[in-house]
Parts: C-alpha cells; sequence; structure tokens
C-alpha cells in the first residue's frame, strides 16, 4: 500500500487548449452539420417525464429522470438546433402533455427541441425492457457472474418494439434525409429496420455499456442477429478501445465479415461500419456552476442538519441507481473492514449511501435492496455506539443542486462498479470540485478510471483493497489532494459532455474527416 504521507507530484495546470469544446462550439459544428438534414437521436429512455399536478394551471409539472445517458445527451440537443429526441414514453402524465403524435417540445421551462414519445403496451415493456435488455444483455456485457436469461417470448418483443422505435423515427423524417443517433443495448436492431426502409440514412449507434469478450457473447442464443442490426450501422462507438476491440473480436468469430484492422471498420453484405472509442463526459462547466450555486449551499446546510455531518471529521459517499453493478456491498463491506482495523475511526466517519431505486420489477434487483439493507444494519449494529452508527442509508431521489450539496460536503467519494462502460458519478464529483478538495475512489474497471489514474484505483472484489484505499483517502495531505484533484478536473474539463458528442457526430456524418 502507498503511504498516504507519500509526496505526490506536484501538479502544473497545462495551457488551456485553444480549440476546447464547448456548447457554444458544439452548436457552431452542428449548424454546419445538420444545416440539411436533422439530428434525431433514438433512446429508451426519455430525457423528460411529465407528472400529473394540481398545482399547476396545466395541471402538470416534469422532471429529469436519473440516468448517465440523459445527462449526456440533454445538452447536446439542447445545442443542436431543431433536433428531434424519440424515446418510450413513461411518466404518469406523459400522454396528457404530448400531441396526437406524441411529440412534446422540451426542455418544459426553455423547449429547444422536440421531444416525440413511443407509447408501449405493458407487455413490450416486460419482454423488450425487462426480457431482453436489463435480463440478459445488461448482465451479458457486465459479467458480473449473474446468469443473464433469454427467452424466446422477451426476443419476439424485443423485435416488435425495436421495428416501432424504427418506425417512429420514419414517420417523423418523412422522405428526407437524415443523421440518425441510437443509443445503446434497448435499440440493436433499430439500425437494421432504417436500413432496410431507408439506406440512404446515415445511422450511428453508441454503446453506452461494455462489450464482452467472444466466449461470454457467444452464450447469447440471439447473438448473430443482434450483430447483423449493430452492422447495419455506419459506425458504432463505445467509451473504451478494449470495448470496442471485443466487439470486432465478436464479429469475427460470429459471422461472416471482412476486417480492416488498420481502419477497425467491418465489411459485410457491401456495407461498412467503422468502429470507434470515443469517452462519454458531463457538462463540466454546467456542474461545476450548479454546484457553486446558491441552491447548492442551501442544500449542503439541509443535509449537515439531516446527518449532522458536523460532528464528523470525514464524509464518505456513495451514490449511485441502484444496480447490482455498481459494488454497492462490496463497499459496505469495506467501510466494515476499515472500522475493524482502525476503531480509531468509530464516531468520527460516516457514510452515505444515496440511491434511489431502479428495475424494481426484476428480482435481483429487489434481492439486491434487501441485502443492502441487511449488510447496513448489520454492519452498524456491529459497530454502533450510543448516539453514533456509520453508515446512512438514503433512498430518496436527488435533484442535481442536491447532488451537488452531497458531493461536495464528501470528503471522500466512492465508485466501486464491478463493471463500467463509464461511471459519470466519478466525473461528476470532479466536475462539482471547484475547491480542488475531495478524494475519488475508483474502481479500475470503469471506463473512468482510464482517464483517471489520480483517483484511488481499486478493484471492487478486493475488500481489504477498497478498506485500505479508504484509509489512504481519509490520511492524504490536502496538498496531494488538492494534486490528484486538479489533475482529474483538468482532463475532465477538456474531455467534457460537447467534445463527446462533437466528435463521434463528427465521425458519423464526416467520415472522420
Ligand atoms: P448508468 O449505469 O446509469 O449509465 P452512470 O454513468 O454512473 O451510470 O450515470 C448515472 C447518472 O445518474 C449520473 O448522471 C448520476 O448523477 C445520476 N444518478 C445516479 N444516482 C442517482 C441518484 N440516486 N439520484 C439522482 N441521480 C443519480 C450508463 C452506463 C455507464 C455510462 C453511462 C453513460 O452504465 O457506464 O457511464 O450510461 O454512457
Amino acid at each position: 500500500m502507498v503511504d498516504p504521507g507519500t509526496i505526490y507530484p506536484s501538479f502544473v495546470e497545462p495551457a488551456p487548449e485553444p480549440g476546447q469544446w464547448s456548447q457554444e462550439r458544439l452548436r457552431s459544428l452542428a449548424g454546419e452539420l445538420f444545416a440539411d438534414a436533422p439530428l434525431v437521436v433514438v433512446s429508451n429512455r426519455e430525457p423528460y417525464v411529465h407528472l400529473p399536478d394540481r398545482a399547476k394551471p396545466d395541471g402538470l409539472s416534469w422532471r429529469r429522470p436519473a440516468g448517465g445517458l440523459v445527462s449526456g445527451l440533454d445538452p447536446v440537443l439542447r445545442a443542436v438546433e431543431g433536433g428531434l429526441w424519440v424515446a418510450q414514453g413513461t411518466g404518469e402524465a406523459d400522454r396528457l402533455a404530448a400531441d396526437a403524435w406524441g411529440r412534446v417540445a422540451v426542455p418544459p421551462d426553455h423547449p429547444s427541441y422536440t421531444l416525440k414519445r413511443v407509447w408501449l403496451h405493458p407487455n413490450e415493456v416486460a419482454g423488450y425492457y425487462e426480457g431482453i435488455s436489463n435480463q440478459g444483455l445488461w448482465p451479458l456485457c457486465h459479467v458480473v457472474f449473474l446468469r443473464p436469461r433469454f427467452t424466446i417470448r422477451d426476443w419476439q418483443q424485443y423485435q416488435k418494439v425495436n421495428r416501432r422505435f424504427a418506425e417512429a423515427v420514419l414517420e417523423e423524417v418523412g422522405d428526407g434525409p437524415a443523421y440518425v443517433w441510437v443509443q445503446d443495448y434497448h435499440l440493436c436492431l433499430v439500425p437494421k429496420y432504417l436500413r432496410e426502409a431507408r439506406p440512404d440514412l446515415t445511422t450511428g449507434i453508441f454503446w453506452h455499456i461494455p462489450w464482452p469478450n467472444p466466449e461470454i457473447f457467444r452464450t447469447c442464443p440471439f447473438g448473430a442477429e443482434l450483430l447483423e442490426g449493430l452492422l447495419s450501422a455506419d459506425i458504432i462507438g463505445f467509451h473504451i478501445r478494449y470495448h470496442g476491440a471485443n466487439f470486432l473480436a465478436t464479429v469475427e468469430q460470429t459471422l461472416e465479415a471482412r476486417h480492416d484492422r488498420e481502419r477497425r471498420e467491418i465489411i459485410r453484405s457491401g456495407h461498412t461500419t467503422r468502429v470507434v472509442d470515443i469517452p462519454i463526459s458531463v457538462d463540466f462547466d454546467e456542474e461545476e456552476a450548479t454546484a457553486q450555486s446558491s441552491e447548492t449551499a442551501q442544500w449542503m446546510d439541509e443535509f449537515r442538519n439531516r446527518f449532522k455531518l458536523d460532528r464528523f471529521e470525514h464524509v464518505l459517499l456513495g451514490l449511485d441507481r441502484f444496480d447490482y453493478t455498481k459494488g454497492i456491498p462490496e463497499r459496505l463491506m469495506a467501510v466494515d473492514v476499515l472500522l475493524q482495523e482502525h476503531p480509531e475511526y468509530k464516531g468520527k466517519l460516516v457514510f452515505l449511501q444515496v440511491g434511489e431505486m431502479s428495475r424494481i420489477q426484476i428480482a435481483h434487483y429487489q434481492a439486491l435492496n434487501d441485502e443492502v439493507e441487511k449488510l447496513a444494519q448489520e454492519i452498524n449494529d456491529r459497530h454502533r455506539t450510543a448516539d453514533w452508527q456509520p453508515i446512512e442509508l438514503s433512498r430518496n431521489p436527488v435533484d442535481r443542486p442536491d447532488l451537488m450539496a452531497l458531493f461536495r460536503l464528501a470528503d471522500v467519494c466512492v465508485v466501486s462498479s464491478l463493471h463500467d462502460g463509464m461511471n459519470l458519478v466519478a466525473k461528476e464529483y470532479v466536475a462539482s470540485r471547484f475547491d480542488e478538495g475531495g478524494v475519488l475512489v475508483l474502481s479500475r474497471f470503469t471506463g473512468a478510471a482510464r482517464e483517471l489514474p489520480e483517483a484511488l484505483l481499486i478493484n471492487p472484489y478486493d475488500i481489504r483493497d477498497i478498506a485500505q484505499r479508504l484509509h489512504q483517502a481519509l490520511q492524504m495531505p490536502e496538498h496531494q489532494q488538492r494534486d490528484r484533484m486538479r489533475r482529474m478536473r483538468s482532463t475532465v474539463r477538456r474531455n467534457n459532455i460537447y467534445a463527446w458528442a462533437g466528435r463521434f457526430l463528427r465521425e458519423m456524418v464526416l467520415g472522420g474527416v
């Protein structure tokens, strides 16, 4: 283990890159790229959800659902004039807010693009979303030793729903040209259906989660069809090169196709698909501005009172969508080991685990919920004193200012995913720390770890390793914290969400020119 007192080489801020990506630069690029043909984004999740609200004159309120994809793409479409986003309508008042074609102008407070909602029957959701997507592809690709479940019935719904999404796009674009950017593992077949109907459309897909190696992927009974769907796109994006390399190896072992290694292209039935790696990020400036806002300061006071934080020397935070890939039990076990090995922390630290439940209809998610509650209780019982317990679980939904407040209060933020395509929480924590304080403890098995080597990297399966890094984080001298945080902030500031979108869109439209 590294001695906590080790001097970390001091950091010199690099000169700002002249061409740094910003919302303005993306907007101007988009103006050029989409002057003659619109940009259409297609994803399962919608960027805005409407809810009934009797207190409002129109009877409606709205919110932005949690999730990396939405956090990433909404600023992109806001930066592009006249864009369209096709997604599943899931809010209680979504139909009320939309017109007869499912269209609604968003963001609801400052409309700048159109959201077209696709309405799905509960059976379709069960087969397509809960079935193939989240009980099949999600565990298949994350390789967390949970057996994926694939059934023919779910597969039929998956095909049907993918066709519905493709039809929604075709309905909106008419006969004209368009650039269609499909998102993620829920919609692998959309490029194929689009290509069958309109081979002239340009289509890209971004794969937000890891891609497994061919030995794992070959267990999927619908693997060849999924690959054929994806290879109908002109370009496929992954966060890191390793996922793209796994994809290319999978194609080689599954289908008859020519692989141009130099260009990272697959040529199949006369159609070429290029594979690129472009890491997603956050809107650094916006996250930082939110972190500096008075609303965030108010929330910090609220959390200080709610969790009586002033009593503690150390505040540790875990914040996630509640998911078995995020390594939540592992980090709680590490807190347990830390307190056993360093009882001097008793009464002095608190670990806040914040996370809304998600995918609650799926049994594994309910089991995770029960496991985390039981574990937190056991650990608290083992270490509690008359007026202290180490772990606080919070299930309340959090919005952006409260989320930033939590980050700002956290001396240590723990991201212990067992496997993660990127992980935006890590980058958001970095963006929020304009004071250059705080330590990020980060799983090696996240895409983010490739860009943030200054974090304390952990193997999340090794509880002792996490506990040691927590101790290192808690003991880290302030100057070293600053050096590390400054480097990470410089990386995330430069590789921001606009860089991700700009680079992908340029690759999609201009072919990497
Ligand atoms: P996710 O698995 O959802 O995303 P992540 O990248 O961490 O994971 O994004 C989570 C987002 O939801 C963050 O913006 C975070 O702030 C927000 N969030 C998390 N918990 C929350 C809570 N309790 N309340 C409110 N907001 C919360 C998938 C892939 C990732 C990839 C992203 C983007 O699994 O690997 O980084 O897509 O490509």
